[in-house]
């Protein structure tokens, strides 16, 4: 009766790993208006006044800023959304995005 071997046979290993994030990053350029570069960065990015102000201030002194670290697709919607929001009113704004190391 109880002598059936019931164990299994093979271990199945699932390995879970997680999701690698990707960084957006916001490029410095010439002609984009300070509080343009601030206004989308609260609308797209859920900056206050003041996040999007040092976040505007570091990469318009040092070049690129990262604005945050996302999942691969929500960091390329959001760069592409936020860049979209630029060219619209013609400015060269750009976001673009980098996977973390
Ligand atoms: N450099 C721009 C100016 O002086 C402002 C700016 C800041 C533009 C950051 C883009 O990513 C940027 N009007």
């Amino acid at each position: 009766m109880s002598n059936i071997d019931l164990k299994p046979k093979a271990k199945i290993k699932i390995k879970v790993e997680r999701p690698k994030l990707h960084k957006v990053i916001l490029v410095n350029d010439d002609y984009t208006p300070r509080e343009f570069v601030v206004s989308v960065l609260k609308a797209e990015f859920r900056m206050t006044e003041d996040q999007a102000t040092k976040v505007m201030l570091t990469a318009h002194q040092r070049g690129v800023c990262v604005v945050g670290v996302f999942t691969k697709d929500v960091a390329e919607t959001k760069a592409t959304r936020a860049t979209d929001a630029g060219r619209a009113k013609g400015y060269p704004l750009l976001f673009t995005t980098e996977p973390e190391e």
